[in-house]
């Protein structure tokens, strides 16, 4: 396993979740490999079993046997126990709302995505996310926060384009678009999730190294899709708590004026 990831090495790592991402494409790599090597030879022996001085003549009906059509339906029957026993268990379970951290147990970001922006939005101390009403939107509040409602008051808005999450703690995004589908991309974190407007996507990841990691957008989305990026900056404890402070005091509207 040692020799693959030497060779092509994987991108810096600074998420929980992340090594398992890099055990899976390892282990797909592995069989691509076996898949390869095992094709290549029958192949190669198809060639000489079946080189034209000994088989002059093309047998046009080819195989008279069941066996082709046993193990489709076999290769086909291992696909549907994957997926159904393994796969969409697994992902019940991780999408499962009872297994998304609540309140202070982990950082909670709301995550808006825009053509070509990455917008943030924290709870603040109450830990609850203010109202927001698609009737509210205006030029002046793009996203529709209804400030009048009290849990918006200690929301806070950072400037667009870098949002900033302690190590070692997990954080609970939640991801939506304001135009059309993006997806939020930090290949360090090993997490991908599209944005999609009107349905609010909900992900999680635990950044394990301090330092300041781009998100990309995943999804072509117009003509400043490349230029699309953001920041996330893993903090430590101490540090986060002053970015916060510093932006709970520099107010809410910040990132609109
Ligand atoms: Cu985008």
């Amino acid at each position: 396993m040692m020799f693959l990831a030497n060779l092509v090495p994987m991108p810096p790592l600074a998420s929980q979740h992340g090594q398992d991402v890099d055990r899976l494409i390892n282990y797909l790599h592995w069989l691509m490999l076996v898949l390869f090597i095992g094709w290549g030879a029958y192949f190669i022996y198809v060639l000489f079993r079946f080189r034209q001085t000994k088989t002059p003549k093309a047998n046009h009906l080819g195989a008279q046997t069941n066996a082709p059509k046993v193990l489709e339906l076999v290769v086909a029957g291992i696909e549907t126990l994957l997926l159904l026993a393994f796969a969409l268990p697994m992902w019940a379970k991780l999408t499962d709302p009872k297994n998304i951290p609540s309140g202070q147990a982990a950082t909670q970001v709301r995550v808006t995505a825009e053509q070509f922006q990455w917008n943030f939005r924290y709870p603040g101390p109450d830990g609850v996310f203010g109202r927001q009403d698609i009737s509210l939107v205006s030029p002046s509040n793009p996203l529709g926060y209804d400030e009048s409602d009290p849990a918006a008051k200690d929301d806070i808005t950072p400037p667009m384009g870098e949002m900033h999450v302690p190590v070692g703690k997990p954080v609970v995004v939640r991801l939506t678009s304001k135009d059309v589908i993006h997806s939020f991309k930090v290949v360090a974190f090993r997490t991908t999730q599209d944005a999609i407007p009107g349905v609010p996507a909900t992900f999680q990841f635990t950044p394990t190294r301090v330092g300041r990691y781009m998100i990309t957008c995943a999804q072509l989305c117009g003509n400043g899709h490349a230029k699309m990026a953001g920041y996330v900056v893993v903090d430590t404890e101490e540090d986060y708590k002053k970015w916060l402070a510093e932006r709970s005091k520099a107010g809410v509207a910040t990132s609109f004026e």
